[in-house]
Order: structure tokens, then C-alpha cells, then sequence
């Protein structure tokens, strides 16, 4: 058959390749050699024809005339803007001589790379990548900044990161967001709650934030920021004390049913409530809901784990399930994530056997202060998939540290992000339509394929390939380092570990672009905890020094400042991605503070006032919003804005870079900060 990208005109099964639990099945429809549309696939079970307006209008972004096509190498000062094109040939040449001279004089951990999920094709961002950069033996970055701490907090209740398939939830009755923008952040729950409804099912949203998902909802309940630990466990004392709890499935599948049922006495609705801000009779009245309502199904969020607590926060929560015995119901149970699921062969594709010595590893989360202050130095940082300028917590610090003049910088990015303003060479990227990759979803069951659609833009070249030619300037000759993309697919999916993963191959996806993994339920079963069932008492948790049963811990109380900022993702971008094209940007409007009318009104502020947000990290200007979204004390952003020279929209130049309580996980819900109204400009 003729390849895609051979074929000008056509419509193409395809990804989406940014990082958002639906992973759409798409249509790419191309005349000429250039995409014209995008749709969702209407053959993919799960996305089912529908996809989000930022995708929709994705073509926008492929074509956007900043988009970067040949390389780059720096003539101005760091972050000035004024940059040379050079060929791919000199590009190459002047980083990897320059990373010879600095393994030479202070070892290869004196190079750090630095990335993310931009593009969540897996031999792109943890295949041939990770094999460089182990065979180099440099630094290596932990991955923390979305869901480390949730993650780890998870895996103490439940062994790994599977729930419910999402796909059942259609059969549900209950649905608790909890923490969770659905509406914005994961459509298609939506799309299956919306049919579950028409059979009756209620939605109950439990956020700081009365947002497109509150106003969703049949019931909103706010909540104050970091404490829904003392919500959940509010709930399980109700459970208990009621005689809602399943006492068969807690016997059968649980440890520490009996240690619980007696710690959750403390929390009783009047202190939950006097914690939380939700009123008592609420409580109750939640409480009872979910402990009558079968099948229920919680789908937990990113919002309470990017706090100071939130290991233990979403540890706490994912305990309700088994309380009422909600995983032995097809559609209850809970989804925090469902990547252990379709776990494909991590070893074979990064092969940390080529790490020379075991090397020290750098908390992302960290960034600034590994840049200024770490020992012996980082010298020299190479970006991908990120852009930790605007991005990163503690975005003042990040900006210092990149502003060295010490350090090599490399960006390898689709456009001049915010980081690459500080780099010394930056490398033309691909979008994942010019690219072959695998995809795997971190919420629905189904791998996927994307083979290329179209030609590279200008001369820009996909992860993989830049590694390629790294490792062969770099002088390494191990085969790893010259497998071509269908090797390094062939070489994940063989993984007879996962039998849920058994017949995906590439010979088959390539055939069928989605493939459904064979997940059974979770119980019966042996779960992949110490003792094989949900452990609400955890003894590996006692021995690293935390809570065995499921706490809440009140959030840092360092900073004296009186509100808490929630900066939050918005609709219409990806985090930073999008935040540089202008048809988003108009979508989108404005960045707004969304805060309550008994804070604004003593401080003057109105709704569309120009609002002065600032703490000792840093400062904002926002545009005020005014109303009941939220309640008093706590003040609410959206959306990862492009730092445009004097805009002061860059929301994380307020976030702290403390580590979360469990994973190293980011904090950055918990920061606190002062807000004025901002002094008018006059005009001279
Ligand atoms: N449109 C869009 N979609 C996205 C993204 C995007 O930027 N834009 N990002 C993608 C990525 S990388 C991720 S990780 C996911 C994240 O998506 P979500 O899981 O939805 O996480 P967030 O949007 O970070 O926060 C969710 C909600 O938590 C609320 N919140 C904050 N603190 C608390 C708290 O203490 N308690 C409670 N109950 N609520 C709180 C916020 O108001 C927000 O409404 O979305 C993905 N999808
Ligand atoms: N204040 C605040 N900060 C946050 C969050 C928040 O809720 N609030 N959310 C956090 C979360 S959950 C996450 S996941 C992180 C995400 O942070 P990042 O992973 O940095 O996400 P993006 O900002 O989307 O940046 C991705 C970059 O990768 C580039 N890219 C895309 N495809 C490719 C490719 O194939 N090759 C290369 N080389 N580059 C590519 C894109 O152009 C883009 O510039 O942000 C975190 N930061
Ligand atoms: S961003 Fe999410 S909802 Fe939008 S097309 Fe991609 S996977 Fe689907
Ligand atoms: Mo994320």
C-alpha cells in the first residue's frame, strides 16, 4: 500500500499526540500535501467522532508562520531573541564538541536533560532519548511535575496506577469529579457521564473552583484548596458509622478495615466542615449519596495532588472505593490513572543497562535551584518536549538559571518557545503528524499508532532522529543508538509481562491504527500491593515514616500572605502549548483572577480591573473577575500564558517549588499571595 505521506490528497487515521488522558483517534483530511481538517475519528470507541476545539483548530498551529524550520545558533545576549540560522551540520557539531569538552573536564552529569509529555508518542519521549543520554551517563531527571505525588499516594492504596475503564462508566450512577476540570481537561468522561445521566446518574463536582465542570454539574460543592483528605475521610466515618460500608468486600479485599473504622471517628462533620468550608449537613448528605448509590465512580483530578499534601490527599481518596465495595460493580470504582494497564516494555525501550554508573538524578520540580545552585554545576541543559520557562514552578529562579552565561543551552522545540530564547543552539522539531510513534493513553484501554502524514516542516527532524545523529557525533556505537522507529516500537511491545498487552505488535496496529489491551477487572484478584488487596493500612507507608492509615495534613503554613492561588490549566491551550498561537489566544481572551466579593470589595476591585497578584517569588498582573466562584480566602487562575515581553501574565513566577509530601511532586496550588488593584497606566 502507498504510505500516507505519499498520498497528497486523502483523509489519514491518526493521534493526538498531546498530553491529555482522552488520546483522540483522529481523521487527517489533506489536499496537496497539507492538512486542511482535522476530526475525530468516529471509528475510535472512545472518541467517537468528537474531539476538542484546540485539536479541531490544530492545523492553525502546524502551519503557524513562527513555527520553526531550521536551526538556530544564539548572537544576541540569553533570552534578547536575536539568533542565526545555521545548518543541521554545524548544529550538531557545535553541541556535541561542546559536550565532549565538558565530559572531559567534569563528567557527563555535569549535562542535564531536561523534558516532558509535549508529545505523547513513547519512542519520542522515553525511547531513543533515554538511551542517549544513559549511554552518556548524564544526569538524570526525575519526572515529577504532573502527578508524581498522586501517583505515589495511589500506589499505596492500590498497587499501581489501573482503575475502572472508563468505557463502563457509562453504567454508573454517581459520578464525583473530584479535582478535576472534565469539562476542559478530559471530554470524552463527559461525553460518557452525559449518557450515563439520560439513565439517571447524578454529578457531583467537588473543586475550589466553579468552573465550566462546576457549572456542569447537578450538585457543585466548594471546597477549600488542600484539605478534600478531611472531606474523604469524613465521608468513610458516615460510611461506618450508617452501616453503608460492605463489610464482605472490606473483609475479603482490604487490610486495615478495623484500624480505619476507628481513626475515622475523629471526623466528624463539624470538624471536617470547620476544615473543609463544605457545611455539615452537606457532608451527611454527600456521604450518604455515595454510600447508597451503586454503581458510583470518582474520577480523581490533578487538583488536589498539586499541593503540599497531595500524596496523601489522593492515598486518602482512593480508599472510598472499596468502603462500599464499589470495584466489584462494573462502572464503580475510581480512575486516578489507568498507565500500569497498558505497561509496554519500559526496560527494552530506554535500557538503563547502558547507564555506565549509576548517576544523580534531578527533581524537575527543582529546576531553578539545580541551575543556580547545585553541586558540582549543571553546565549544560538540553530541552525537549518542555518548556520549563513557563512551565516550571519558581519561574523567576528557572529564568536566572537560564540566564547563565556558563551554561550550554540547547531547545529542541516546534517554536521559539519562552525557553529557547535562552538557548545557544535551538533544533527545529516535528509535529507528530511527520512522525511514526506509538501512543498509549493514561485513562481509556486502547495503544495506537501514528505513522507520518505529512512531510517535515522546513528541516525540522523528530526526537528520535536528533538522537540518532547525536549518538553518531557523540562517537557511540551501539546498535540501540541506530534502531530505526519500527525497531524501537517492535522492541516495547514485546512484553510478555503484560499479558493485557499480548497481540498488540506493530504488524497489527499498523493494520488496525487502535488496539483495545486485554484488562481484566481488578478483583477477584491479587492486587500489586504487599499483601495483594487494597491495603487502607499500609505498613510500607508506616516504614517510610508516614500515616499507615489515610491522614489529612493541613498545607504548609509558612507563607503569611492571605490568599491561596490556584493557577490552574485552561480550555483552550495545553499547558504552554497553543499559548503562542493567536487563534487560541483570541479563543481564550484574557487571563483572569477569579476571586470572591467580600475579598474584592474592601481592596476596590471590580470585575475587569487590572489586578497586581504578588508574592516574595514574584509578581502577576491579572485581570480581575468577581463573583461566588470561589470562596473568600482563595483566588483562582487559568491557563499556562506566553510570557510576552511586560505582559507579567507568567502565573508561575508566584508558584513555590516545594516538593509535595510524597514523589517529589510540584506544589503548585499551595503558594499564597497578596493581591492589589493595579495603578492605572497614564497616559503622558
Ligand atoms: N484544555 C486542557 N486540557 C488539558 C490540559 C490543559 O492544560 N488544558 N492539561 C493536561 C494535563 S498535562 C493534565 S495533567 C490534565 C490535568 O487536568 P485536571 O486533572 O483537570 O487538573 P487541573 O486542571 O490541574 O485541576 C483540576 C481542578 O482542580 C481544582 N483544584 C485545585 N486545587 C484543588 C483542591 O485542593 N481541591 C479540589 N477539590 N480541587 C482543586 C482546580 O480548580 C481545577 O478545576 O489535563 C490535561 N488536559
Ligand atoms: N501553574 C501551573 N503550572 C503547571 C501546571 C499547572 O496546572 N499550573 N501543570 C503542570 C503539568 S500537569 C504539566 S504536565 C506540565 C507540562 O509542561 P510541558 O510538558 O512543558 O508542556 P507544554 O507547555 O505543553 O510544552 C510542551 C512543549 O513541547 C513541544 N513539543 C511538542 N511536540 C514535540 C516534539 O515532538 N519534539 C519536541 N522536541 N518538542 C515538542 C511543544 O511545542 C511545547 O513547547 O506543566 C506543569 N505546569
Ligand atoms: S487534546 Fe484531548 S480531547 Fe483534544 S483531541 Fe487531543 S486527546 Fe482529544
Ligand atoms: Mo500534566
Amino acid at each position: 500500500m502507498i504510505s500516507a505521506i505519499d498520498r497528497p490528497t486523502g483523509v489519514f487515521p491518526s493521534v493526538c499526540s498531546l498530553d491529555c488522558p482522552d488520546q483522540c483517534g483522529l481523521l487527517v483530511h489533506k489536499v496537496d500535501g497539507r492538512i486542511v481538517k482535522i476530526e475525530g475519528d468516529p471509528a475510535h470507541p472512545v472518541t467517537q467522532g468528537a474531539i476538542c476545539n484546540k485539536v479541531r483548530n490544530m492545523a492553525e498551529r502546524i502551519y503557524d508562520l513562527k513555527r520553526l524550520q531550521y536551526p538556530l545558533k544564539r548572537v544576541g545576549a540569553k533570552g534578547e531573541n536575536r539568533f542565526e540560522r545555521i545548518t543541521w551540520d554545524e548544529a550538531i557539531d557545535t553541541i556535541t564538541s561542546r559536550w565532549k569538552q565538558v565530559i572531559e573536564e567534569e563528567g557527563a552529569e555535569a549535562i542535564l536533560p531536561y523534558s516532558f509529555y509535549g508529545n505523547m508518542g513513547r519512542i519520542g519521549t522515553e525511547g531513543m532519548d533515554r538511551r542517549f543520554f544513559h549511554r552518556m551517563g548524564a544526569s538524570r531527571l526525575l519526572y515529577t511535575i504532573c502527578q508524581a505525588a498522586g501517583t505515589e499516594g495511589y500506589h499505596y492504596t492500590m498497587g499501581s496506577s489501573v482503575g475502572t475503564d472508563p468505557e463502563d462508566t457509562v453504567h454508573a450512577k454517581l459520578f464525583i469529579m473530584w479535582g478535576i476540570n472534565t469539562v476542559s481537561t478530559n471530554m470524552h468522561q463527559v461525553v460518557l457521564a452525559e449518557k450515563a445521566r439520560k439513565n439517571g446518574a447524578q454529578i457531583v463536582v467537588i473543586d475550589v473552583h466553579k468552573n465550566q465542570t462546576g457549572r456542569w454539574a447537578d450538585w457543585f460543592i466548594p471546597i477549600l484548596p488542600g484539605t478534600d483528605a478531611a472531606l474523604a475521610l469524613g465521608i468513610m466515618n458516615i460510611l461506618f458509622a450508617e452501616q453503608m460500608a460492605d463489610e464482605a468486600f472490606l473483609r475479603e479485599y482490604t487490610v486495615g478495615h478495623e484500624e480505619l473504622r476507628r481513626h475515622v471517628k475523629q471526623y466528624d462533620p463539624a470538624t471536617v466542615s470547620a476544615i473543609t468550608g463544605v457545611p455539615a449537613e452537606d457532608i451527611v448528605k454527600l456521604a450518604r449519596l455515595y454510600g447508597q448509590t451503586s454503581p458510583s465512580f470518582i474520577r480523581i483530578g490533578n487538583g488536589p495532588q498539586h499541593h503540599d499534601n497531595g500524596g496523601m490527599c489522593i492515598r486518602t481518596i482512593s480508599c472510598l472505593p472499596a468502603l462500599t465495595g464499589q470495584w466489584l460493580v462494573k462502572g464503580g470504582g475510581a480512575i486516578k490513572g489507568n498507565g500500569s494497564a497498558l505497561d509496554h516494555n519500559a526496560a527494552a525501550l530506554q535500557r538503563p543497562d547502558l547507564l555506565p554508573k549509576s548517576t544523580r538524578r534531578i527533581n524537575m520540580n527543582l529546576l531553578g535551584s539545580a541551575l543556580l545552585e547545585l553541586e558540582p554545576p549543571v553546565r549544560s541543559l538540553y530541552v525537549y518536549n518542555s518548556n520549563p520557562a513557563v512551565v516550571a514552578p519558581e519561574a523567576n529562579k528557572v529564568r536566572r538559571g537560564l540566564e547563565r552565561d556558563d551554561l550550554f543551552t540547547v531547545v529542541h522545540d516546534l517554536f521559539l518557545t519562552e525557553t529557547a530564547l535562552y538557548a545557544d543552539i535551538v533544533l527545529p522539531a516535528t509535529s507528530s503528524f511527520e512522525n511514526t510513534d506509538f501512543y498509549r493513553s493514561y485513562w481509556h484501554h486502547y495503544v495506537q499508532i501514528q505513522e507520518p502524514v505529512i512531510e517535515p516542516y522546513g528541516e525540522s527532524k523528530s526526537n528520535v532522529a536528533v538522537f540518532r545523529l547525536l549518538a553518531q557525533a557523540m562517537g557511540y556505537e551501539e546498535q540501540a543508538l541506530r534502531d530505526t522507529e519500527e525497531d524501537l516500537i517492535r522492541q516495547a511491545l514485546s512484553y510478555p509481562a503484560n499479558p493485557n498487552i499480548a497481540g498488540i505488535t506493530y504488524e497489527t496496529l499498523t493494520e488496525k491504527q487502535f488496539m483495545k489491551a486485554d484488562v481484566k477487572p481488578l478483583f477477584p484478584g491479587k492486587l500489586r500491593t504487599p499483601s495483594g488487596k487494597i491495603e487502607l493500612y499500609s505498613k510500607t507507608m508506616e516504614r517510610k515514616g508516614f500515616p499507615p492509615l489515610p491522614t489529612y495534613t493541613p498545607l504548609c503554613e509558612a507563607e503569611a500572605l492571605p490568599f491561596l492561588f490556584i493557577p490552574a490549566p485552561n480550555h483552550n491551550f495545553l499547558n504552554s502549548t497553543f499559548s503562542n498561537n493567536e487563534k487560541h489566544v483570541r479563543m481564550e481572551k484574557s487571563p483572569k483572577l477569579h476571586m470572591n466579593t467580600a475579598d474584592a470589595s474592601p481592596l476596590g476591585i471590580r470585575t475587569g480591573d487590572s489586578v497586581r497578584v504578588w508574592n516574595g517569588r514574584g509578581e502577576c498582573e491579572l485581570i480581575a473577575s468577581v463573583g461566588e466562584d470561589v470562596l473568600p480566602g482563595v483566588v483562582v487562575s487559568q491557563g499556562l500564558w506566553a510570557d510576552a515581553p511586560g505582559s507579567k501574565r507568567l502565573v508561575n513566577a508566584l508558584t513555590p517549588d516545594r516538593v509535595a509530601d510524597m514523589g517529589g511532586g510540584a506544589t503548585f496550588f499551595s503558594g499564597r499571595v497578596q493581591v492589589e488593584k493595579a495603578s492605572p497606566v497614564l497616559d503622558s
